[in-house]
């Protein structure tokens, strides 16, 4: 049952995430104090929202290059994002990792960008809770090109044989960098290639984060419950270039029409009309919402900007 309360905590880690990445693209290439390479998830937001109230606080993630919006929706700090992304000592990894591996012992979250292999070490951590009898649930986040590594059929194989506490869950946003899925894989849905009989798998709209937080939080308890994995095919779209803060309208690769058209489908635009719609929230406190995230998202990097860079004696730690 979704009550107005969650509908106002979906979009409001909808509107952070949002937020936190337009403050990236506002400083990204005029400023260059972020010298990390940043892949955005502006237009994906419902995902990592809905995941995130769906999970308990001692839950896992485990995530790729895409990382930011999992991060922050599973309770990694602002300012320690935003300290990472800057190289700060005050970083969330000691701003030696940047934004493809924000990594938060104490949030549950874990990111490296080698594509498919956190989708492993969530399996393995799934292990772990079986084996020391923890209620815990393991979750790879992965993109629609993950599951074209040969890893991630070991990992579905390994976990489905030992009924382990993991959700696998696609983010499928069509495309690979500048390769959409047309070249690179059948055309039959990616829940259907994957679903085997002790594998329970599942395709939805994920830029419907009301939705999105129905499947996930119903999955999420079954797995728990039952201690097996789940397959969840979340179809969504990545608006801005697949690295870095602009549009890429030049490359090629997509039509500024295709872009366009997804732009209509923004989960944050979708959920705010059905708020005002319901009269859950009015236009006016929408807008002052949008403008405290706008002011937290510059103070934390201000903040960042006046912290120091780690010292030259720390250089080994962590080694
Ligand atoms: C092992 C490996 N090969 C190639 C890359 C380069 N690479 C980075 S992201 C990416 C595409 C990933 O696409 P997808 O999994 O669909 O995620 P998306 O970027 O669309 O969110 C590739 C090929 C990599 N990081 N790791
Ligand atoms: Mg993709």
């Amino acid at each position: 049952m979704i009550t107005k309360e969650i509908q106002k905590k979906l979009f409001d880690l909808m509107l952070k995430i949002r937020q936190a990445e337009e403050k990236i693209v506002e400083v990204y290439a005029k400023e260059q104090t972020m010298r990390t390479p940043t892949h955005l998830s502006i237009g994906q937001e419902a995902v990592a929202a809905g995941l995130g109230l769906a999970l308990h606080k001692n839950d896992q993630i485990f995530v790729g290059h895409r990382c930011h919006a999992a991060y922050l929706a599973k309770g990694g700090s602002l300012e320690g994002f935003f300290a990472e992304l800057c190289g700060r000592a005050s970083g969330i990894c000691g701003g030696r990792a940047g934004s493809a591996h924000l990594s938060d012992h104490s949030a549950g979250i874990y990111a490296s960008p080698i594509l498919s292999s956190m989708i492993p070490v969530a399996v393995g951590a799934a292990l772990s809770f079986k084996m020391d009898g923890k209620n815990q649930v393991a979750v790879a986040v992965f993109g629609d090109a993950a599951i074209e590594e040969g890893v991630f059929a070991e990992s579905l194989n390994f976990a489905v044989a030992k009924k382990l506490p993991v959700l696998f869950l696609c983010e499928n946003n069509l495309y690979s960098t500048y390769s959409p899925m047309s070249v690179r894989q059948p055309s039959s849905p990616i829940f259907e290639r994957v679903r085997i009989p002790e594998l329970d798998t599942r395709q939805i709209d994920g830029n419907d984060a009301v939705l999105v937080y129905e499947c996930l939080s119903r999955v999420v308890d079954k797995v728990r419950r039952e201690s097996k994995p789940y397959f969840v095919e979340c179809l969504t779209y990545r608006i801005r270039e697949h690295v870095g803060p602009l549009f890429d309208y030049d490359r090629g690769y997509r039509t500024k029409q295709e872009v366009e058209a997804w732009m209509t489908k923004c989960p944050i635009k979708k959920l705010k009309q059905e708020l005002i719609h319901s009269q859950i929230m009015t236009e006016t406190a929408i807008k002052t919402l949008e403008e405290q995230w706008q002011h937290v998202c510059d103070e934390a990097y201000k903040k960042a900007l006046a912290a120091p860079w780690p010292t030259e004696n720390t250089l080994l730690n962590y080694a």
